[in-house]
């Protein structure tokens, strides 16, 4: 019976594995593999003197990364990854690797990214890659579990849809037989319908489409969005729910990744502490003013540069609250006292923005204004005011993007590295 190579110890006695071979070295009278699967990497030691003629053939024709079955004696060994090696009764070629390889999987050779992303079955070979993918299922573990745990109901939104959600131009058109047709930029007007209809707390986590022409390390033109929505709470009830999502994630990786952390280099993973600090709009405006060359006032947007040294002065995650309402969509609540001012947030690291969220806008008629202040048409969003009129419950919610929040959690230098087929202005294939 074949066993993970993660799971093979001195203690074993006899291992059968199969893998990828991820190094070869000949020594004159010992012959050196290293077999790799998911879980691990394995010395595979064949001392030629006394090795069958089958398992000397085999090892004399195999190529690198060719994928081979390998059974024999464990032994403990100090010098050898893992402490232990195997010595092979049967080394099996199940299929041969063709060289010279497009990409040099043991990494002694630095590809660049976009090489790298054109290979990318060979890429994720790499064990820091396989990581980054173990992490990220692990962290969507953890969030399924989480919002399960909470009561919360799992929604799936459609992707073609009719209308821009969040304004703009950042749409992707589609041929949708004779009707214009878009690529959804997020989950946003169906998530609060359903609001409208009594799910109370609903999540979604799913594709979302920006057709943003910049070319950046944080901007994908397909990227996972995590949704939420509630009802009879508001901005700071999903502000709760949000950071305790994030420190929920962070303790689950670090509680179960412990390999993959170290493949990675992650030797200081640290599980931050809530609640975040909440930095008013205004304050982190003041921050940017003072540090940055390029002149930024109130009501601006706040680019990377500002984001970058608000970051630096916070220092772990925070909250940017209390925006004005000109910058923020129509959905989000203006404030009773100063409706110039809006219940929306940002949750950010101090390297960039990760959720964006507000409570909500309920009454049909204020709403209504603010889609007209927006210079948008009620019209084209009749599917999604109608339940307005129909006992729309308060609600607010937020949406957290899934690879920003893996690159940061892994110190990731750019988000392409968090999606197994990035899509960007340059990138269809693969
Ligand atoms: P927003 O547009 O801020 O808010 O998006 C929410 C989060 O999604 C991620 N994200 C992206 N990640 C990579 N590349 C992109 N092009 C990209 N665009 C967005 C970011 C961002 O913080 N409807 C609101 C959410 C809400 O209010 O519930 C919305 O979409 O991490």
């Amino acid at each position: 019976m074949r066993i993970p190579i993660g799971s093979v110890t001195p203690a074993s006695g006899t291992a059968e594995v199969v893998g990828w071979v991820h190094e070869v070295r000949d020594l004159g009278g010992l012959a050196f593999f290293l077999i790799r699967d998911r879980t691990g990497i394995i010395q595979v030691t064949i001392p030629k003197k006394k090795a069958s003629e089958a398992v000397l053939a085999a090892a004399k024709a195999v190529s690198r990364e060719s994928v081979v079955r390998v059974a024999g004696a464990v032994k403990a060994i100090d010098k050898a990854p893992g402490g232990r090696e195997l010595v092979p009764e049967l080394f099996e070629i199940l299929n041969m690797c063709e060289s010279p390889l497009p990409l040099d999987v043991v990494e002694k050779v630095p590809a660049d990214l976009d090489t790298r992303l054109d290979a990318r079955f060979l890429d994720a070979r790499r064990p820091r890659v396989t990581a980054v993918f173990q992490i990220r299922s692990a962290a969507m573990h953890a969030i399924n579990t989480f919002f399960f745990n909470r009561g919360f109901i799992n929604i799936n939104t459609p992707k073609i849809v009719a209308a821009a959600t969040e304004g703009g131009t950042e749409l992707f058109p589609i041929a949708y037989f004779d009707k214009e047709a878009f690529l959804n930029q997020s989950p946003q007007l169906y998530k609060q319908m359903m609001m409208a209809a009594g799910f109370e707390k609903v999540y979604e986590i799913g594709p979302i489409f920006r057709a943003e022409e910049h070319n950046t390390t944080k901007h994908l033109n397909e990227a996972t969005s995590i949704d939420i929505e509630v009802s009879f709470i508001d901005h700071h009830g999903v502000m709760h729910i949000l950071e305790d999502l994030i420190v929920h994630t962070y303790q689950h990786v670090h509680d179960n990744c412990s390999y993959q952390l170290a493949n990675l280099g992650c030797t200081d993973f640290a599980v931050p502490k809530a609640p975040f600090p909440r930095l008013l709009y205004s304050d982190a405006i003041a921050i940017a003013q003072k540090k940055i060359e390029e002149p930024i006032k109130y009501g601006d947007d706040i680019g990377s540069a500002a984001e970058r040294v608000i970051g630096a002065e916070m220092g772990g995650h925070y909250f940017i609250v209390d925006w004005p309402t000109e910058i923020r969509p129509y959905y989000a609540m203006p404030y009773e006292h100063d409706p110039s001012i809006c219940k929306a947030f940002d949750l950010m690291h101090p390297r960039m923005e990760l959720a964006s969220g507000a409570e909500r806008v309920h009454q049909h008629d204020l709403l209504v204004q603010q889609i007209r202040k927006k210079g948008l048409n009620p019209e084209s969003f009749e599917f999604y005011l109608r339940p307005f009129r129909f006992g729309m419950p308060p609600h607010a919610g937020w949406g957290l993007g899934a690879e920003r929040l893996i690159m940061t959690m892994l110190g990731l230098s750019n988000v392409r590295e968090a999606v197994l087929f990035p899509r960007d202005m340059h990138r269809l294939v693969p």
